[in-house]
């Protein structure tokens, strides 16, 4: 979805006499160390510099060796007024304690001025330095240098459209969740992670996770002496830093889902291809594309509905004459006859209209967001004049709840399958403070808010983490380099208060969080035992736990087309969120054949599947064109026969935190040849992906490390020498794929037009063999869907020694599919094993 027009209000920029190195600094003491815990006082150092707010001449520092591999440190205020994000939002990983000499990351303090340093116990190489510039601690405005090596090879900073291994040069990096119309490149986008990874080849990996939900510039950049840094400058709340020591990348991808949450374990078929347009006519069109879906054989698993089906853009509402509530259940029916899907849009723009029952239920129970009189705080989004839900007044979770279970009962309203969440930044088509909502929207609902006297105000009451008093929450002096401009253009005012008496200058960022939060607990109570699909736009440290992501409104062309690839790495890789995809040939624009027909083999490769495109553009449902049907009907169905495969790398993901998708380097952490490639990936870790990247290509050269591969459509082997490979006339029916030796894959050995068929089928396993000829891989399997399988779940490796196939492990869900056949590569042709062998128990298969 996107709103495309812009004008940005000039603002004045605010001219500074003083500058960061006139600060004082802090000064430590009171240093009490004791069992793997460390506590101090810092005490401003001397006159406040004021630069961009006014100076705290108290803070505490904290900190905890939580785990061998986990650090700690947070320096806060010690009145505990500053914000700190509610635990209710996102919750804190649990803190066993360790002693400090077990740790393999060390802390250690300079007190005056105050400094601290992070290093790797096994080498004391230095991670992160404070050293050489001063900590600034204001009421709006946070301030901390890190020295880093020459040149880093850092990932992650999301959500943006860069280069996956990060500029170290003049790099800014802005944190204010905003619409971003055609992603642009160098801004910030939909969601906020402000954490990295950084990668020192064989010195390992670790990593740096802020928990600060406030506006942020993340510089990274060199000194005039050329001396590397990485700062922070943030417009409040505390420095709540967990420093992740690893061994290898993954083991970073695995200890930051420890402090952002395990993701979420989606169900089977979420993995299936699915189509949405923004602007299909009317119901009858809809069930038109799934029927010429069928008729042109693509498999098409999940039928997605934009705003075109709400009545006047108000949700949980249908169009009466385009999409009549008879005709939708009709639609889904069909579709669920035929092991198909449904999901539907849920903005949070809420029309303000006294004739409209879902907004006069959540006014009844004080559901939305207020203005400083107490009215409701008004803006305008597709339905006109809208309110916002406030996600932490006590009754809106229920008031969501009921909206949905209202609207999705299966006996009496749409049955859908999952609930896609958008303009959750929050997005506002008001710009600025000029704007007064359409007036075609206002006449309509114009009364009075009488009822809404209730003045709410902030509490400042000390202790309670809600924010300081007296900011200037509009205008702050320190700007951040928000692509709209000032922090309320286009969103809610950030000098809304909340209910909880915190203020949307501190919560702007977890809008998109706590509404996916919402609508997860809301399908959970609809269907209890499915585990919910919730997509969404905006995102922020732990979403991954609630939702999956798409990478918003790009364009179809062929530079958006190659970001997908970052933009998949550093979510699935560094942000501990797997499920996410691009709009497959683009939204935005008229997706040229050629370029479609790529992306449709692109996308099949990446977790979330979905071809979507804009109102304006021309459709672009894929047996549209006979050169895109043939890519799609290929591409599908190797997904599909590693759709078992897939949902295994889903499930690691989601128990142990490991990345469901690979950067290079996650597989090969020596080879610094791999560090910067972002046109090539691993889909699990057994998959490299190579695709034609060039616009209008045929050829495409990429990287193959040292190490033996198979080449995925015809087995054949080819060994890798750390050096790029070229390949000509790939056909735009054509991607480069190759199994990693020393992998064994678990594929179906057919595929099926719906997911729920492909479960029917049999498996082969295709053994790559790796250069010591072992080879080893798994098999996860359950109910495809059940919040909780219990013991009803199989977990299968399988270890193959030159000789003979080990299958061992966990049985314990019940199958009637076995494996049909063993294919051994890596002779002049594979070596086939025919047979019958169960999943329900362990067996072995000797080949010779
Ligand atoms: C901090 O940096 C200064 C100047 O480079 C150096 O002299 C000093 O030893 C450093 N202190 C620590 C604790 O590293
Ligand atoms: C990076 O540093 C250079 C040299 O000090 C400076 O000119 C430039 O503005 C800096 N870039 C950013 C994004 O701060
Ligand atoms: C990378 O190098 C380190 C240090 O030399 C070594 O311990 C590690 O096993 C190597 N990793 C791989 C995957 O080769
Ligand atoms: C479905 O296919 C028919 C026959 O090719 C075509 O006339 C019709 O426009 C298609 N409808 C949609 C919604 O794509
Ligand atoms: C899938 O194929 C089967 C038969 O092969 C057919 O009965 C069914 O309608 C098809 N389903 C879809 C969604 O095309
Ligand atoms: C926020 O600031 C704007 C602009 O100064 C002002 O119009 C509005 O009343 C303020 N709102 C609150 C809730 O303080
Ligand atoms: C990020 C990016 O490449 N955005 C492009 C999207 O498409 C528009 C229109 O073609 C370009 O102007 C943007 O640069």
């Amino acid at each position: 979805m996107k709103f495309a027009s812009h004008y940005i209000l000039a603002s004045a920029s605010v001219a500074l006499s003083a500058s960061i190195s006139d600060c004082p600094g802090y000064t430590a003491s009171n240093i009490v160390e004791s069992d793997g815990k460390l506590t101090a006082d810092l005490s401003l150092a001397g006159t406040a510099c004021n630069i961009y707010g006014t100076d705290l001449s108290d803070l505490k520092l904290l900190v905890e060796y939580q785990t061998n591999s986990r650090l700690h440190v947070k320096i806060y205020d010690a009145g505990l007024q500053v914000y700190q994000i509610q635990e209710s939002v996102l919750p804190r990983p649990s803190n066993p304690g360790v002693l400090a000499p077990d740790s393999a990351i060390q802390f250690k303090l300079t007190e005056d001025p105050f400094s601290f340093s992070i290093s790797r116990a096994s080498s004391n190489e230095i991670l992160f330095d404070t050293n050489g510039t001063k900590l600034v601690f204001e009421s709006q405005y946070v301030y901390l240098r890190t020295r880093l090596p020459k040149d880093p090879n850092l990932y992650g900073l999301g959500e943006h459209s860069d280069s996956f291994r990060l500029s170290t040069d003049s790099y800014k990096r802005t944190f204010w969740n905003a619409e971003s119309p055609f992603i642009p490149r160098d801004s910030n986008l939909y969601g906020s992670h402000p954490n990295y990874l950084e990668h020192r080849g064989e010195s390992g990996s670790h990593g740096v996770a802020l928990l600060n939900a406030n506006g942020m510039d993340i510089n990274i950049n060199k000194t005039d002496s050329g001396d590397q840094y990485l700062e922070y400058n943030i417009l409040g709340g505390v420095l709540d830093f967990y420093f992740l020591a690893g061994s290898s990348p993954t083991d970073v991808s695995r200890l930051y889902a420890e402090v952002a949450g395990l993701p979420a374990m989606t169900s089977y078929w979420t993995f299936g291809f699915q189509q949405c347009k923004y602007g299909w006519p009317d119901v009858e069109f809809e069930a038109e594309v799934v029927a010429n879906y069928s008729a042109a054989n693509i498999p098409l698993e999940a039928l997605w509905a934009d705003i075109d089906y709400m009545e006047d853009r108000r949700i949980f509402t249908v169009d009466p004459e385009k999409y009549p509530l008879d005709k939708m259940r009709q639609l889904v029916d069909d579709l669920h006859q035929r092991g198909q899907k449904y999901v539907m849009m849920l903005d949070p723009g809420v029309h303000k209209s006294d004739t409209y029952a879902t907004y006069s239920r959540g006014v009844a129970v004080d559901a939305f967001i207020k203005a400083v009189d107490g009215s409701l705080y008004r803006g305008e989004q597709w339905a006109g004049e809208v309110v916002w839900p406030d996600w932490f007044a006590p009754k809106t979770q229920d008031w969501w709840t009921d909206e949905i279970l209202r609207f999705f009962d299966p006996k009496t309203g749409i049955d859908i399958d999952g609930a896609w969440n958008d303009m959750n930044e929050v997005s506002n088509f008001c710009a600025d403070v000029n704007c007064e909502p359409s007036e075609e929207a206002t006449k309509r609902n114009a009364e009075a808010d009488a009822s809404y006297k209730a003045l709410r105000s902030r509490q400042d009451s000390a202790g309670d983490m809600k924010g300081l008093p007296d900011r200037d929450l509009f205008n702050p002096n320190y700007r951040i380099d928000n692509h709209q401009g000032d922090l309320s253009i286009r969103t809610l005012y950030t000098n809304n208060t909340n209910a909880d008496g915190t203020v949307q200058y501190d919560t702007h960022n977890i809008h998109g969080l706590m509404m996916i939060t919402a609508t997860r607990n809301s399908l959970l109570a609809r269907r209890p035992n499915s585990r919910p699909f919730v997509l969404t736009r905006s995102t922020f440290t732990g979403a991954g736990t609630k939702a999956a992501h798409w990478f918003g409104d790009n364009d179809s062309n062929w530079d958006d087309y190659r970001a997908t690839i970052s933009q998949m790495l550093s979510f699935a890789a560094v942000h501990a969120m797997p499920m996410v995809g691009s709009d497959v040939c683009g939204f935005n624009g008229k997706a040229q054949e050629q370029m479609c027909a790529r992306w449709v083999l692109l996308g099949a490769f990446q977790p979330f599947y979905r071809n979507h495109a804009d109102i304006s553009a021309p459709n672009q449902e894929l047996y549209l064109w006979e050169l895109v049907t043939e890519a799609a009907q290929k591409a599908i169905d190797a997904r599909y026969r590693l759709l078992d495969y897939i949902y295994t790398a889903m499930y690691r993901a989601a128990s142990t935190g490991v990345p469901i998708v690979n950067p290079l380097f996650f597989v090969y952490p020596n080879d610094t040849k791999t560090f910067g490639i972002d046109l090539q990936w691993f889909y699990g870790d057994a998959l490299l992906v190579s695709p034609v990247t060039d616009d209008d290509g045929t050829s495409v050269t990429f990287y193959l490390p040292d190490d033996i591969f198979y080449d995925f459509w015809t087995l054949q082997p080819i060994q890798g020498k750390s050096a790029t490979v070229t390949v000509d006339d790939v056909a735009f029916t054509d991607i480069p794929v190759h199994i990693r030796g020393g992998t064994v894959l678990p594929l179906r050995s057919a595929s099926g037009n719906t997911t729920e068929l492909v479960r029917q089928n049999d498996f082969t396993l295709i053994v790559a063999p790796g250069i010591d000829g072992s080879a080893s891989g798994s098999l996860y399997l359950d109910d495809g869907d059940s919040v909780d399988v219990g013991s009803k779940y199989s977990d299968i490796s399988f270890k193959w020694d030159g000789k003979i196939l080990k299958a061992e492990g966990t049985f314990g869900y019940e199958t009637d599919v076995v494996v049909e056949s063993v294919k051994i590569l890596g002779g002049e042709e594979p070596v086939t094993k025919e047979g019958a062998w169960s999943l329900n128990e362990a067996f072995e298969v000797t080949v010779s």
